[in-house]
């Protein structure tokens, strides 16, 4: 079911282009990146410089790992980490971006240095995140998550998985519209408390969640399911990652959130051509 247009900063979204999400984490310890861009906010700006040039269409900026079994980061420890990497990438370029936070202050401070969307990856359970969002009037991400980072790898179950996602999307995209947020972007939330057979499910049956007429972001990058599928480590994860992707597209998703941007746009600017 195709969505409403809408824009995320300079960003269009619309149905039939996917835009590529790049991630930024600004962490010691991501699962895939963690130090790399961590105190050092050149690096980390010419990173996401890198993204925008390679074709990134948003930066998500991320302060926070929320690998399984990670631990909680302080606000004011998460915001001294990612306030600095925007104000710094807004100086130079008007790339959309995103916060990956679930935190109002994180929010709100990011915003304040220029971010243009807000990622939630507790889908806006709090209701202190729903006001920041509602106060800031900027499109969100609505990401399912079963139980916390710390927990949520210890034996997820559902009664239907695609069933039980779709319905916590909707239910809280409905509450933030009745609240008066108007940009809402729905993402299933890959490795987030699910098992192996739970995000292939997810992946093959995206066409309901992209049903449900909103926009969908999918994250599959280096994941975990992607190496047990292919038996390979986290550092070459690229090429189970872009078919994971590719079949996000083709069932519907708007947005890819990716670590390897030059690829994905090439993939993409490859499947424009096809369809
Ligand atoms: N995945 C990660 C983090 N944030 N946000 C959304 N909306 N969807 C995702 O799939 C998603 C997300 C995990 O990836 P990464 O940021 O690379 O790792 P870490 O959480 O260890 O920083």
């Amino acid at each position: 079911m195709p969505f409403n247009a809408f824009k995320i900063g300079r960003a269009s979204l619309k149905p039939g282009t996917p835009l590529i999400v790049g991630v930024l984490n600004v962490t010691p310890d991501s699962f895939s990146d963690g130090g790399r861009y961590f105190n050092d906010v050149r690096k980390a700006v010419d990173h996401a410089l890198r993204m925008e040039q390679e074709g990134a269409d948003i930066i998500d900026v991320g302060g926070e790992s929320s690998r399984p079994g990670s631990a909680n980061v302080a606000p004011e420890e998460e915001i001294r980490r990612v306030v600095p990497a925007i104000r710094a990438l807004r100086k130079r370029s008007s790339v959309p971006v995103s916060i990956d936070s679930m935190r109002p202050q994180t929010a709100r401070a990011a915003v304040e240095a220029g971010a243009d969307m807000i990622n939630d990856i507790t889908g806006f359970t709090n209701p202190e995140m729903t006001d920041a969002a509602v106060a800031l009037k900027i499109p969100v991400v609505v990401m399912h998550m079963r139980g916390t980072p710390a927990t949520m790898q210890k034996r997820p179950r559902y009664s239907d998985v695609v069933r039980d996602v779709s319905g916590f999307l909707s239910r809280q995209a409905e509450m933030l519209e009745k609240k008066g947020v108007r940009r809402i972007i729905l993402d299933p939330g890959l490795g987030f408390g699910k098992n192996l057979k739970h995000n292939v499910r997810l992946l093959k049956r995206l066409d309901e969640i992209a049903g449900l007429g909103r926009p969908v972001m999918v994250g599959a990058s280096r994941k975990s399911f992607i190496g047990a599928l292919t038996g390979a480590p986290v550092g070459d994860r690229l090429a189970g990652t872009l078919a994971a992707h590719i079949c996000s597209v083709l069932k519907g998703a708007a947005l890819i959130r990716v670590h390897d941007v030059a690829e994905h746009r090439r993939a993409l600017d490859v499947l424009r051509e096809l369809l």
